[in-house]
């Protein structure tokens, strides 16, 4: 059980786009639909609404106030973090600031808002890892303290930085999709010669590359055969450079019978489920397997079943909820957070992603009730 206290999703969608908006007039409306026909409360929901949400209200609180800054605000496991975040506000009593950032520039405007606001510390998944060292410097110029979430810092040397971090146990995770694509793909009975699996890759940050290593580690020790793993690059972790990434493997192997298919998140998945849907290559001859908590969650909701078969759920509740409350209990107590902290994954197929979402706390992430 990763945690107890239960918040219903109702009323939260509009909290969190109102996050988006709010930002001191620092936040970065959303820029990319990840999907196309989405609607509010959706994977690439277009955020239209700015309303006051609890830990927000505009007042200057004598108080604990906290930064949590996300690169892609679009995307929503990082709405749902901000939701467990502020759930955590809630219960302490702080001041929650919710901002995005997708570049380099922005991240270090939002810093010096929060500094200005007075901010005492913040959460950040930083759109680029290699900014470790200015967002630290830029952070000690307001003595704030900082807790890097999902992507880790990483130094001038190319090292972590020692900063504490919370992020996923991103080898074992992916190793976990591919030990399940291979499972299924057993089940089913294709033979390999037939069966080619399409890996959407983002090689450049090391949390996502260690995802889709582990999935391709984990399907060649199962039997798997390493030249049948089409890999192609994403520009971006989103949909639609999914979909771009996945073409561009069709387009070469078209006498592919049945495909597998990975990547770094639900979204990489989602994209190249959609590509090969339009070349009928549908849930009969697919098997896709995403990584996240919301948007493979929704598509696993829908009635008529795709070729996204499931996804390693991962938990925004530790990420959103337990990152501020560390970050909150260092700046009231002078309790320092520990510096590396992993979290764990759960498959969840349409079979049985009732029960996963329950076990893990989390039936509200993607508005099931
Ligand atoms: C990275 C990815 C996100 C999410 C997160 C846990 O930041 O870009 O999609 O998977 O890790």
């Amino acid at each position: 059980m990763l945690r107890t206290k239960r918040v219903h999703l109702a009323g939260v969608f509009p909290a969190l786009i109102a996050g988006v908006l709010l930002c001191c007039g620092c936040g970065e409306a959303p820029q990319t639909p990840q999907d196309k026909g989405a609607k509010p409360g959706q994977a690439g929901a277009t955020p239209v609404v700015a309303q006051p949400v609890p830990g927000e209200q505009g007042k200057q609180p004598a108080g604990i106030r906290i930064g949590f800054v996300v690169k892609q605000p679009e995307e929503l496991w990082f709405q749902n973090e901000w939701k467990f975040a502020r759930m955590a506000a809630e219960k302490y009593g702080f001041e929650l600031l919710t901002l995005g950032a997708s570049d380099g520039e922005r991240v270090l405007n939002v810093i010096d808002t929060l500094g200005t606001k007075g901010a005492q510390g913040f959460v950040i998944c930083a759109p680029e890892t290699r900014m470790g060292p200015a967002i630290m410097a830029r952070a000690q110029k307001y003595a704030m303290k900082v807790i890097a979430v999902d992507d880790q810092f990483v130094g001038a040397d190319g090292k972590f930085m020692q900063v504490p971090y919370m992020g996923l146990s991103a080898r074992e995770i992916g190793r976990n999709v591919g030990k399940a694509l291979w499972a299924e793909m057993q089940r089913r009975q294709w033979p390999p010669a037939e069966t080619a699996a399409c890996a959407i890759t983002y090689d450049e940050l090391n949390t996502v590359k260690e995802r889709t290593d582990g999935a391709a580690e984990a399907l060649v020790e199962a039997g798997f055969p390493a030249e049948r793993i089409f890999r192609s690059n994403e520009r971006e972790t989103t949909v639609p450079s999914a979909h771009e990434a996945a073409s561009i493997v069709l387009t070469q192997h078209n006498d592919v019978k049945y495909w597998l298919v990975f990547s770094v998140n639900d979204e990489g998945v989602l994209g190249a489920v959609r590509a090969l849907g339009e070349r009928g290559l549908g849930a009969d001859r697919t098997i896709g397997i995403g990584i996240g908590a919301g948007t493979g969650l929704l598509e696993l909701k829908k009635e008529t079943p795709s070729g996204f078969f499931g996804t390693v759920m991962i938990s925004p509740y530790r990420h959103g909820y337990e990152t501020t409350e560390m970050l909150y209990k260092w700046i009231k107590d002078g309790v320092p957070p520990p510096l590396d902290t992993r979290t764990a994954g759960v498959l969840a197929t349409r079979e049985n992603y009732k029960q996963v979402i329950k076990d893990l706390g989390l039936e509200d992430v993607a508005g099931d009730k």
